[in-house]
């Protein structure tokens, strides 16, 4: 068994490619669920989905969240009665919010809904949110704090960040499922998401650090950034806001307490002897994923690293 710890659009497409290497049965993975936001009534947990469609085959690969071929006829209407609808909610993709926010209601947790939600959509793969508990991503401007997703949606990630915390965090616990998976795996992959708003709440749910630093697994990561910049998003501003060096190697600090092995862009290959100096092992290689080719070529490097 493979445990991945993953975010939304960037860590779907290393996914996308493990799939079509190992058998998608033999992996688990751990999404983040700090941007999770009720709308119009509706909880939506965005990082979920984007994993769930990816492994249904359903995902809108260009936008890289949502549903393909989607369409938006409940968001017109919405708007016609005056709601606010920043964030696109297609009409296929409100099925998926309907029935999650109805399977809650009735008394399931989120990680029994998700279970239920992959099982209709024939999902093999276990997806885990990493905590039942509300855990919230909060974004500190200098006109107060906001959600995620009115930072990065409503916002579109231009208000200069003073800080990002981690609401309700310290009293949450991990789902039933994640530590067991971290500690008993041949293998944890840490996708190429955002390391504050993705991996960082992860890593931040009690024990789940703890776990990546025992499990007797190698555990790798692919870089999201190349230079000083993320390849899509803000995590470089947000690396910033955060106390990190914006780049690799602010990534591969923040993670070398657990980490083996880090995998980083050619573009990146002077910052080797730093990122070894850490005590990690350097793979070297194009870390972009503009096609399913790219993706599966990337996907069996990092299999390679920690086989
Ligand atoms: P989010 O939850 O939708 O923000 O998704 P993630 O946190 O999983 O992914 C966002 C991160 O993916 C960003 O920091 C990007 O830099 C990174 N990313 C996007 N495309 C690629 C790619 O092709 N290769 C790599 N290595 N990282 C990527
Ligand atoms: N991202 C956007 O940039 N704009 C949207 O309108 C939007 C809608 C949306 C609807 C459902 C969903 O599951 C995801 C959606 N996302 C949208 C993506 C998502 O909010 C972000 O990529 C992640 O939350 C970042 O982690």
């Amino acid at each position: 068994m493979m445990t991945v710890l993953t975010g939304g659009t960037g860590g779907a497409k290393l996914i996308e490619g493990l799939i079509l290497e190992i058998d998608p049965d033999g992996l688990v993975i751990v999404c983040n669920t700090a941007d999770d936001s009720v709308l119009h009534g509706l909880y939506i947990s965005p990082d979920t989905d984007t994993i769930m469609y990816t492994l249904a085959g359903l995902s809108d690969d260009r936008q890289g969240w949502g549903i393909r071929g989607d369409t938006f006829t409940v968001l017109e209407q919405l708007e016609n009665y005056g709601c606010s609808t920043w964030f696109k909610l297609g009409d296929r993709d409100l099925a998926t919010h309907i029935l999650r926010t109805k399977l809650m209601r009735q008394g399931l947790s989120l990680a029994q809904a998700t279970e239920t939600l992959c099982r209709s959509l024939g999902v093999a793969t276990k997806v885990i949110p990493m905590s039942d508990d509300r855990v919230e991503t909060r974004i500190a401007t200098a006109d107060g704090d906001i959600s995620f997703q009115e930072y990065f949606v409503k916002q579109k990630w231009h208000p200069e960040v003073r800080r990002v915390s981690y609401s309700g965090v310290a009293t949450s616990r991990p789902a039933p499922g994640v530590l067991h998976a971290i500690r008993e795996a041949s293998a944890v992959i840490i996708c190429p998401s955002n390391p504050v708003t993705s991996i960082g709440p992860i890593l931040a749910v009690p024990g789940v650090r703890a776990a990546l630093r025992e499990t007797a697994a190698p555990v790798v990561a692919v870089s999201p950034m190349i230079g000083d910049t993320a390849i899509s998003g803000p995590a470089h501003k947000l690396m910033a806001a955060q106390g990190f060096e914006a780049s690799a190697y602010g990534i591969a600090r923040g993670y070398a307490d657990f980490l083996g092995a880090f995998v980083v862009d050619y573009a990146d290959s002077d910052l080797k002897p730093r990122i070894a100096a850490l005590g990690l092992s350097v793979h070297v290689t194009s870390i972009r994923m503009a096609s399913v080719a790219e993706k599966r070529r990337l996907a069996r490097e990092v299999l390679a690293l920690v086989e």
